[in-house]
């Protein structure tokens, strides 16, 4: 625009509305005025090599909870999904979990050996993983321990920790297949044993079926490489299973003829059911939806039309339809979903509603490709007891107080 054109369209625009407010104080810079940022150069191209979000976001971020972190080292932070469109988790958001915090791995130096039940082991090296044909696949990861906080009754106030032990990548990797072929699996083999290069030595067993089926060793998240508290330079990508499975700076898969039976799959990672006894292996995320907008954080400010947005996922495959009830399920409205609607990925779902005032109670329930209904919070405690810490996808339930803040409650 040249400052000709500017100064006739900020007249024209001056003469349309209400007079401009004396300069300076509040407003000053407002349309039709001109703010001090238009009024210097701003910062040139080199000011952030490696960009970051505008310093007004910085409440954007990933949180702990005190009483759940007893070493940071053994711990989890939660990925702020209220402050989140799209599906889309930004790197530098994604909640993450360690069991003997997070390495710092020189790529030079790490090796990933393949070895156990076949032809040809294999040592090799990260550029050596890096020249296999690759794939990238958009899949959520959801931690098992993911609302394990409230099986007994809600206590945390806000979808950050009730749900955000979650994110959603596009992931960059070799398929397990293509390696399988490479060492030549002998027939026999039927388990794969993965172990980490943390202090925990992180393991589990993965049964083959899963392993030829989608399984692959990804070294980059969202086109770049993998941040190192997710698993840098490799991690194991197992699509739709706990995030525990998906091992993190990944340096050994071994082939075997049965499980290892290791720690995170046997004192932990398991599920006391109301009999006493314990299932393990459970491995999916079945089907869970929660409402991100309003949530605990996100209130709203007088009647009148909002649009009620939120996440669903399954590890089973595509989310079929999402439900919305303002009644706490009383009644039942089918949200749209946006495109792209993908297997074992996070789809975002809205619904506008009206809001008259009064107290609400908002919920949301997904049903996947497979016709799997999300339970409600009776259903689920009926099979599985309030013994569990893990596992616990029920239907949500925010209260929308007639001031507009939102509680997090559980509906009997
Ligand atoms: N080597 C290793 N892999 C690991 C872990 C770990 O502590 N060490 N934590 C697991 C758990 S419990 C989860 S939920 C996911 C979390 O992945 P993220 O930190 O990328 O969110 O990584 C899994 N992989
Ligand atoms: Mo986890």
């Amino acid at each position: 625009m040249s400052d000709v054109d500017r100064k006739t369209f900020l007249l024209g625009a001056a003469a349309a509305v209400t007079p401009a407010p004396p300069a300076p104080g509040p407003g000053a810079g407002l349309p039709p005025n001109v703010p001090d940022w238009m009024k210097t150069l701003g910062k040139g191209v080199d000011a952030d090599p490696y960009g970051a979000p505008s310093a007004f976001e910085k409440d954007v971020v990933r949180r702990n909870v005190d009483w759940l972190t007893a070493t940071t080292e053994s711990s989890v932070s939660f990925t702020p999904i209220q402050d989140l469109d799209g599906i889309i988790t930004p790197n530098g958001l994604c909640f993450v979990r360690h069991h003997g915090g997070a390495p710092t791995i020189d790529p030079a130096q790490h090796r990933l050996m393949i070895h156990g039940l076949v032809d040809r082991p294999l040592l090799l090296t990260v550029e050596e993983v890096k020249r296999f044909p690759s794939q990238s696949r958009i899949h959520f990861m959801e931690c098992p321990a993911n609302g394990g906080m409230e099986w007994r009754g809600a206590q945390m106030q806000g979808v950050q920790f009730t749900h955000g032990m979650i994110h959603c990548c596009e992931w960059t990797g070799v398929k397990l297949s293509v390696l399988m072929n490479e060492v030549g699996v002998k027939s026999n083999a039927s388990w794969i044993l993965a172990e980490g290069a943390d202090a925990a030595a992180m393991t589990r067993s993965l049964p083959m079926a899963k392993a030829r089926d989608d399984v692959f060793v990804a070294w980059s998240q969202n086109g770049e490489r993998l941040r190192p508290e997710n698993g840098y330079p490799l991690r194991l990508i197992v699509p739709g299973w706990q995030g525990n499975v998906n091992v993190k700076w990944l340096r050994r898969l071994k082939f075997g003829d049965g499980p290892w039976e290791t720690r995170e799959e046997t004192s932990k990672y398991t599920e006391l059911m109301p009999d006493g006894k314990a299932r393990q292996f459970t491995w999916v995320n079945e089907a869970k939806s929660v409402i991100t907008k309003p949530c605990p954080e996100k209130p709203i400010h007088g009647p009148g039309t909002y649009e009620v947005s939120g996440l669903a996922w399954s590890g089973r495959g595509k989310i079929a339809r999402v439900d919305v009830s303002f009644d706490g399920g009383d009644n039942w409205q089918t949200a749209a979903l946006a495109p792209p609607v993908l297997s074992k990925c996070l789809t975002r779902f809205r619904i506008p509603w009206t809001w008259n005032g009064r107290t609400a109670f908002l919920q949301s329930r997904a049903i996947d490709e497979t016709g799997y209904v999300q339970p409600t919070l009776e259903q689920l405690r009926a099979v599985r007891g309030v013994n569990a810490i893990y596992n616990k996808n029920a239907i949500q339930t925010w209260r929308v107080n007639s001031d507009g803040t939102v509680d997090n409650v559980q509906i009997a």
